[in-house]
């Protein structure tokens, strides 16, 4: 049994025969299924350019030298006249009454600090925040109130310490500028002492004071911690 019929296998001759031929492949295109053409074309144009992707932006320059400075404003406008003042005696008196009854109430109040707080000796107050820290501490926590360290020049003042914390408290008294040479806060030498026996003895690098609970002094490592005590003219 054959498996084209005639008239099939006469027509796939006819179209292997055409498509053979280079110049009928214009026509072959319309009617074959395979086709191998002739020579190649000539080359198109080039096509525009494509839009693809932009980059990501790049980081700022550097910054550009400053500018000259500007050239000075006008002058403003005058302002109107205020009004005349009140009269100056009057408000000289009324400030005098003023400080008067504030010093007065300052006073009150000092008074109540001592009493409750406080020692007194001469025109001193000395307080303590009942805290033991190093000496750069209490500097810094007497500084905070306008104060300073306490330091006695006398034995009243030595003794007003003393009975106000009952514990050993640092004093505005230290060598650390020159070995041996102990001067207050200030830089000035001391005109009174009350050293302990066999003090100071700059053991093991002391360079700062302390007022024992006997009222004797005894010079001790400033980074110790010991009661902080400060001092305030009244
Ligand atoms: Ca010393
Ligand atoms: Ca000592």
């Amino acid at each position: 049994m054959l498996l084209f019929s005639l008239p099939s296998l006469l027509l796939l001759s006819v179209i292997t025969a055409s498509c053979s031929e280079k110049e009928t492949c214009e026509n072959a295109q319309q009617t074959c299924h395979v086709v191998t053409c002739g020579s190649p074309g000539t080359k198109g144009e080039k096509g525009e350019t494509g839009q693809g992707l932009r980059g990501l932006q790049g980081p700022p320059g550097k910054l550009g030298p400053p500018g000259s400075p500007g050239l000075p404003g006008f002058p403003g406008v005058k302002g109107a006249k205020g009004d005349s003042g009140e009269n100056a005696d009057y408000d000289s008196a009324l400030a005098t009454t003023e400080r008067q009854a504030l010093r007065s109430e300052l006073d009150r109040v000092k008074k109540w600090l001592t009493f409750a707080l406080g020692k007194t000796a001469g025109n001193k107050l000395f307080l303590t925040n009942g805290e033991k820290m190093t000496f750069q501490s209490v500097k810094t926590l007497c500084a905070k109130y306008q104060g300073s360290v306490a330091t006695p020049l006398n034995a009243a003042e030595n003794a007003a310490i003393q009975k106000l914390t009952k514990e050993e408290s640092y004093l505005g008294i230290t060598d650390e500028a020159k070995e041996g040479h102990f001067v207050d806060l200030k830089g000035r030498p001391l005109s009174y002492r009350n050293w302990n026996d066999g003090e100071p003895n700059d053991q093991d690098g002391e360079d700062c004071t302390i007022l024992l609970k006997d009222g004797k002094w005894n010079d001790i490592s400033c980074t110790s911690n010991f009661m902080a005590v400060c001092e305030f003219s009244l």
